[in-house]
C-alpha cells in the first residue's frame, strides 16, 4: 500500500502525515514583533492513506490543522490531524475506506451512510470555539489550546438540521455574529440552501432555507451591513455524473452566474436574483452596500479556474480564462433588470484575497492576495499547483488610488494563502502584519513569514524556519489571544 506516484502527491505534495510540537521555531533573519499575542491557524488536505482508486484530488485530503502561536516574541507551532468520523474509521482499519472526492458511490460498503467530510478546507474561530470545517459536511470542533477534536459533527445543540455547512463562515465585526450557509443542505447534489446567523455567543439565531437556480460548488459568500450575497458559477454536479465515475463537479460555460441578494433582516421571499454570461468566481473578498447597492469584489476568470473538476463538453484546459483578475460585481436592490455591472479593480492575476478582517462587510480600502506573475522565472520542472498555477508573488491592492504593492518570492518557491494580523493597540486599516508560509520547492522545506501588510515590497519583516514540509494549504486565520478567552467564561 503505497500512496500513488501521481502529482496529487508528488513533490511538494507529497503527503506530510506529520502530528508536531515545537516549541520555538528558529528565526533566521528580522524580529518577531514583541506584542504580537495571538494564534494562526491554518489548514491543509494531507490524506493519511493511499487513495482507495489510483489518484484522487487534493481536495480530498484528510483536514491537517496548524497553530502557529506568537507570544513575548516567541512562535511556537502545534499540528494535528482533524479526528473526523472518516479520519477514525479508516485509522481502525489501517486503510482507506472512502473513495473518490464528494462521490460516496465509490466508498466501500462497511461505511455507507458516514459522514465523508474531511475537515480540510478552512479553521475559524467564533465565540471562543475552533471550527474545522468542510463545505460537505457538518463542522467539527476542536479545543484551540491542544487542537483535540471535540465533536466530529456539530450541530449547535440540535438547531442546525442542514446537512452541510459552508468552510467561508464571516465573522461581521460590527455585530460579533458569524454568518454561515449550508448548501446540498437536504442531501448530495440538493438544489436547497441554507443561511445560518449564529449569535456572539455561538448559537444559531436565525434560519432562512431557500433554492439556488442549479446545483453547483457554493464554495463562499459575501455579506454587507444590510445583505448576504450569494454567488452561483457554473461548477456544477449531478447524481449522474456521481453514476458515470466522473468528478462530482464539471465546468459548464453553457451556464449563466446568478448573484442571489438577501436582506439580512429579510426572509426567502425578499430574495432578488440577477445574472450575467458565464464566467468564474470562487473566493470572495469583501462586500459592502450603499443603500440599496450592494458591491461584491471577487477575483473573476471567464474560464474554469479547476483542471481537476473539467469541462462538461470536454472542452480542454484552458489556462489564460483560469485567470483571475479582482473584479467589483455591482447589482441594486430596487433596479428594474437583473444585470450585474462588472467592473475591474485590479490587473493583478491571481487568487486567495484576504482584507483586514475589521473591516468585512464594510468598504475596504486594502486588499491582499497571491499573485501570478508571469513574467517572472520559475526554475523548476514541476513547481506549479494542482490548479496549474504558481502563486510566486504577495500583492496588496490599494482600492483608494488603484496602486498595487507586491513581494516577488523568488524562482524556486511559492505561497500559500496569507491572513492579515492587526498591530495591537491599532484600529487604522491595514496597519499590522501579513503572515504567510513560503514553499520552498528546490528544499523541499517551509518557512513562516511576516510583512509589513502595507510595505510588501520591502521583504518580510521576520523569517521562521520550520522543522517539516508544510504540505500546500487552503485558508487560515489570525487569532488574538483575548478571542480564546472568553472560552472559558462560556
Ligand atoms: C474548494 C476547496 C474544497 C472543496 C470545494 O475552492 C472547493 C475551493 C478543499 O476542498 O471541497
Ligand atoms: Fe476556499
Amino acid at each position: 500500500m503505497q500512496f500513488p506516484k501521481t502529482p496529487n502527491y508528488s513533490g511538494y505534495f507529497a503527503p506530510s502525515g506529520v502530528e508536531a510540537e515545537v516549541p520555538c521555531l528558529p528565526l533566521i533573519e528580522g524580529e518577531i514583533p514583541a506584542d504580537l499575542d495571538g494564534s494562526f491557524y491554518r489548514v491543509a488536505p494531507d490524506p493519511q492513506f493511499p487513495p482507495i482508486a489510483s489518484d484522487d484530488i487534493w481536495f480530498n485530503g484528510d483536514g491537517m490543522v496548524t497553530r502557529f502561536r506568537f507570544h513575548n516574541g516567541n512562535v511556537s507551532l502545534q499540528q494535528r490531524w482533524v479526528r473526523t468520523d472518516k479520519f477514525r474509521l479508516e485509522r481502525e482499519a489501517g486503510h482507506a475506506l472512502f473513495g473518490a472526492y464528494r462521490n460516496p458511490l465509490t466508498d466501500d460498503d462497511s461505511v455507507k451512510g458516514k459522514i465523508r467530510g474531511t475537515a480540510n478546507t478552512n479553521v475559524v474561530v467564533h465565540a471562543g470555539k475552533l471550527y474545522a470545517l468542510k463545505e460537505d459536511s457538518p463542522p467539527v470542533l476542536m479545543d484551540p489550546e491542544t487542537l483535540e477534536t471535540l465533536d466530529s459533527s456539530y450541530d449547535f445543540n440540535g438547531r442546525m438540521t442542514s446537512e452541510t455547512f459552508t468552510a467561508h463562515p464571516k465573522i461581521d465585526p460590527r455585530t460579533g455574529e458569524m454568518l454561515a450557509f449550508g448548501y446540498a443542505a437536504k442531501g448530495l447534489c440538493t438544489r436547497d440552501m441554507v443561511f445560518y446567523v449564529i449569535n456572539p455567543q455561538g448559537e444559531i439565531s436565525k434560519e432562512v432555507w431557500f433554492q439556488i437556480p442549479y446545483y453547483c460548488m457554493m464554495h463562499d459568500f459575501g455579506f454587507t451591513e444590510d445583505y448576504v450575497v450569494f454567488h452561483v458559477v457554473p461548477i456544477i454536479g449531478s447524481w449522474e455524473r456521481l453514476e458515470a465515475g466522473l468528478p462530482h463537479f464539471g465546468f459548464d460555460r453553457g451556464k449563466p452566474v446568478h448573484l442571489g441578494i438577501l436582506p439580512r433582516d429579510g426572509e426567502a421571499g425578499d430574495m432578488r436574483w440577477f445574472s450575467a454570461p458565464t464566467c468564474f468566481a470562487s473566493h470572495v473578498m469583501n462586500a459592502h452596500n450603499e443603500g440599496t447597492t450592494v458591491h461584491f469584489d471577487v477575483p473573476m476568470a471567464p474560464g474554469n479556474m479547476f483542471p481537476f473538476f473539467p469541462d462538461t463538453e470536454g472542452q480542454p484546459f484552458e489556462p489564460r480564462e483560469a485567470a483571475a483578475r479582482m473584479t467589483r460585481w455591482t447589482v441594486d436592490m430596487r433596479a428594474n433588470d437583473d444585470d450585474i455591472a462588472m467592473t475591474r479593480l485590479a490587473d493583478l492575476v491571481g487568487e486567495f484575497p484576504r482584507i483586514d478582517d475589521r473591516f468585512a462587510g464594510a468598504k475596504n480600502r486594502y486588499g491582499w492576495q497571491l499573485v501570478q506573475d508571469m513574467t517572472r522565472p520559475v526554475d523548476l520542472p514541476n513547481a506549479r499547483s494542482a490548479s496549474g498555477m504558481m502563486m510566486n508573488t504577495l500583492g496588496l491592492v490599494d482600492l483608494e488610488t488603484g496602486k498595487t504593492d507586491t513581494y516577488w518570492i523568488g524562482p524556486v518557491s511559492s505561497l500559500q494563502e496569507p491572513a492579515f494580523v492587526p498591530r495591537p493597540g491599532s484600529s487604522r486599516e491595514g496597519d499590522g502584519y501579513i503572515v504567510v508560509i513560503e514553499n520552498r520547492l528546490a528544499e523541499m522545506t517551509s518557512r513562516l513569514l511576516l510583512f509589513d501588510a502595507l510595505k510588501l515590497s520591502d521583504g518580510p519583516v521576520a523569517t521562521l524556519g520550520l522543522p517539516f514540509r508544510m504540505r500546500p494549504g487552503l485558508h487560515g486565520n489570525w487569532v488574538e489571544a483575548a478571542a480564546l478567552a472568553p472560552a472559558a467564561a462560556l
